[in-house]
């Protein structure tokens, strides 16, 4: 069963921004889709919590220079 992950994400100005968090985000085991809105400072995916925890996506954003605050 996939899970749903949608947080804000900080820092993006450009549509390269979003795309390096996309990119990011998409490279990562158990992630089936990724999405993130520039105009909205948004990132949702969905993902396998079997092969991916949480803190890692929002690690993944950190370590891609840009901010992401945990959110339900
Ligand atoms: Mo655009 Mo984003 O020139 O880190 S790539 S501002």
């Amino acid at each position: 069963t996939l899970c749903d992950a949608d947080f804000p994400v900080t820092g993006m100005t450009c549509a390269a921004c979003s795309g390096r968090v996309a990119r990011a985000l998409g490279k990562l085991p158990g992630v089936a889709d990724v999405s993130v809105n520039l105009a909205t400072h948004r990132a949702s995916l969905r993902y396998d919590p079997a092969r991916l925890v949480p803190s890692k996506i929002l690690s993944t954003v950190t370590e891609a220079g840009y901010g992401a605050e945990p959110e339900s």
